[in-house]
């Protein structure tokens, strides 16, 4: 008898914590802790859908509501993506802007709204104030520096005097873009031996880094002693154009990437890339964190920079392990 009571109570105790765990869960459901509307610029590289998995993943894994806008590489579906969130009242607003420039109007928008913005992976260029609460993204201007101290130490390894660069840029006026060159340019300016032949603009893409590299190989054919590469994407289209001519990628031109997805790291491991500046997509948990202290009117950092390596081939590339983009 004693025994049967004892079980009845047990019984109703787990009954009683499974029934508040149920309903705590059913009112996270209906009421999310934190309503936010993402806007993502496209699907244009790996990086960028590792970016778009990972924010999800985060918001799944924070109880975060996420409202998901694509705007498949146009600035004008952005600022359209923003208006929607503005009209919805999310709690915050988060986006990568495509450019720095042409966002004034909009993020006056959403202040008047009273609703915080955060910028994720790239930043905007104004003259206003307080439009954005901080930026969560990558040191680009660092990547290029990183770039540049590979090409140096390279340079010096196979004493090279003379060394002619011709460099595939990211989506013109786009933060990587602009840092990304900026960080090479100003590390190779002290050193005589470097001469960067001609900048063209590949927008990121693996199609436009495939037809800039016909356009270079037929303008400055074996001149070329380098290939900067502000992106993967750009770089693997880039590669069997090299691989048409008698040059090999890796060995005849040296190869320089951004980003480190798997299967530009795969391709430094067959020895057709020298080196890969890592950018990593991983930016969803400091964006949850983020968003929920900006609801709870918190304070947060003003810029937030993940930390970043260098994968080249001074390192025993067999140790790097799978990169989950
Ligand atoms: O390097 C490129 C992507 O903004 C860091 O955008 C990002 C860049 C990334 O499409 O692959």
């Amino acid at each position: 008898m004693y025994i049967v009571k004892r079980l009845r109570l047990f019984a109703l105790l787990v009954a009683a914590v499974l029934l508040t765990g149920c309903t705590k869960a059913a009112e996270e459901a209906n009421d999310p802790e934190l309503l936010l509307g993402f806007s993502q610029v496209g699907s244009e590289s790996a990086w960028r859908i590792g970016n778009t998995k990972d924010i999800e993943n985060s918001a799944a894994q924070y109880g975060v509501s996420l409202m998901f806008e694509n705007a498949n590489q146009s600035q004008e579906n952005q600022i359209a993506a923003i208006r929607r969130f503005i009209a919805y009242k999310v709690d915050v607003i988060a986006f990568s802007p495509i450019v720095e420039d042409g966002w004034d109007n909009v993020l006056m928008e959403a202040k008047e709204a009273g609703i915080p913005v955060v910028l994720v992976d790239r930043t905007i260029e104004t003259e206003k104030e307080d439009l954005t609460a901080c930026l969560i993204g990558a040191d680009f201007y660092n990547e290029g520096v990183m770039a540049a101290e590979y090409l140096i130490r390279k340079a010096d390894s196979l004493g090279l005097d003379h060394v002619n660069i011709v460099e595939i840029t990211g989506t013109e006026n786009s933060t990587p873009m602009l840092q990304r060159q900026a960080g090479f340019a100003d590390t190779i300016a002290d050193d005589e031996r470097m001469h960067i032949l001609e900048s063209i603009d590949g927008d990121f893409l693996k199609s436009r880094g495939a037809e800039c590299m016909r356009y270079l190989l037929e303008t400055y054919g074996d001149d070329i002693d380098v290939v900067y590469s502000h992106n993967d994407e750009m770089t693997l289209g880039a590669l069997p154009e090299i691989e048409k001519t008698d040059m090999i990628p890796g060995r005849d031109i040296i190869i320089i990437s951004i980003d480190g997805g798997q299967e530009a790291i795969d391709v430094l491991k067959e020895g057709k890339i020298n080196c890969v500046v890592e950018c990593t997509p991983n930016l969803g948990s400091e964006l949850m964190e983020t968003a929920l202290k900006l609801k709870e009117g918190e304070p947060v950092d003003a810029v937030i920079h993940p930390t970043e390596q260098v994968f080249s081939d001074e390192m025993d590339v067999s140790t790097i392990g799978p990169r989950g983009y």
